[in-house]
């Protein structure tokens, strides 16, 4: 292991932005690229001073420091013929959960209504599809039309997507497309097998190339090593440029699926992992994403001082719980902490 003490900087030594992500230990290497040995030195510093640098990091690129609500919403849900060992809406697994047709437009449209009521700012719209077909893009674009009409940002995620379909979203107004890497590339032939690493990549250049920003993150607490955490947040670092949202979803495990029983992740080490994705990926929303329940206020708190700024919001995920929206609202304002929504307010008046 690298001894991070030695070539370590304090932070008020910085002298810019360019600076604080310098460094042999600390930052990018001469190639701009972050390899995986030079974050599993962030993952292995001191808590506190891994803290302090997420913190600094997140104070240059976020100085309001506000919180992003985004809303989920599952408008297929289940029936999935993908394999992915932590999700519940696989048809191969025996969950609790049924497969059902594409929700209705004015459905989709009174959900909308009421996230942007409750305070949310994004408006995400989840298919369980492998990949989405022609005549789904036709219904859903319609959807992200009426969703855009309402002022909300709009974000799918449909499964692969082929060039000419993220351009058919982009033209329809989708500022994101969600698609996450989800871990490691070699842990992640452990956990999916019907589709590889690569189709993954493949989608997200075609989102980029229509011109969407790019959503995308994955799940930690699967049973992959530190080591496989950091190859994935360096994966994730190094897409050029780096997703504008990160969700960071820690793994909800559910009866039937094959990680059902899979023992939780030290919860410092879910608070390390977002702290290294703030640092590694400084502009980013980093979202806090499904999982929330289980982590207790106290390590959300921790997390949000890591750099988190961004989480689910509203009582339900795609297919399975969330705090519920007051209560978020409670701990936002104990924390003192402000919402996008509610600084554009104070900007406009
Ligand atoms: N079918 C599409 C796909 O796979 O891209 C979109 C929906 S899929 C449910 C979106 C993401 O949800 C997955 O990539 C995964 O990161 C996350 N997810 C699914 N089940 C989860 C679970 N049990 N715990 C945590 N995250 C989960
Ligand atoms: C993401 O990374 N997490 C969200 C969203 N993107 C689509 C989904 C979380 C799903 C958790 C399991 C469920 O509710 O089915
Ligand atoms: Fe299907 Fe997406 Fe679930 Fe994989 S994560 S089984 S692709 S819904």
């Amino acid at each position: 292991m690298l001894d991070t003490q030695s070539t370590e900087k304090p932070l008020a030594h910085f002298k810019s932005k360019a600076d604080l992500h310098k460094g042999a230990n600390t930052g990018v290497s001469s190639s701009g690229e972050w390899s995986v040995v030079q974050i599993e030195a962030l993952f292995a510093l001191p808590f506190n001073e891994l803290m302090l640098k997420a913190q600094e990091t997140h104070k240059i690129y976020f100085p309001e420091g506000n919180v992003e609500l985004a809303t989920l919403l599952s408008i297929k849900t289940g029936g999935c013929p993908e394999d992915c060992g932590y999700c519940p809406q696989a048809a191969r697994y025996d969950t609790d959960v049924k497969a059902e047709k594409l929700m209705g437009l004015e459905e989709v449209l009174e959900a909308a209504k009421a996230a942007k009521a409750a305070g949310s700012n994004r408006f995400c719209m989840g298919a369980a599809w492998r990949e989405p077909k022609d005549r789904d893009i036709e219904k859903v674009t319609a959807m992200i039309k009426g969703v855009k009409a309402l002022g909300l940002e709009t974000c799918a995620t449909l499964g692969m997507l082929e060039a000419d379909q993220a351009q058919a979203l982009q033209e329809a107004g989708l500022d994101f497309y969600n698609h996450n890497l989800d871990t490691s590339e070699d842990f992640y032939r452990s956990v999916i097998s019907t589709r590889g690493y690569q189709d993954r990549l493949d989608t997200i250049s075609n989102v980029r190339a229509a011109g969407m920003s790019v959503c995308c993150g994955g799940i930690v607490g699967m049973g992959e090593s530190r080591e496989q955490r950091a190859a994935f947040l360096a994966r994730l670092a190094n897409l050029s440029p780096y997703p504008e949202s990160v969700p960071i979803n820690h793994l909800v495990p559910v009866a039937g699926t094959p990680l059902a029983e899979q023992k939780p992740l030290d919860p410092l080490e879910f608070v390390r992992t977002i702290a290294v994705a703030r640092i590694t990926m400084p502009k980013a929303r980093v979202r806090l994403s499904a999982g929330r329940q289980e982590l207790g206020r106290a390590v959300q708190a921790m997390c949000f001082m890591a750099g988190a700024n961004s989480i689910f919001y509203g009582e339900q995920l795609l297919t399975t719980g969330n705090p519920e929206a007051e209560q978020d609202r409670e701990l936002l304002a104990e924390l003192g902490l402000k919402t996008k929504q509610s600084c554009k307010a104070e900007v406009l008046v």
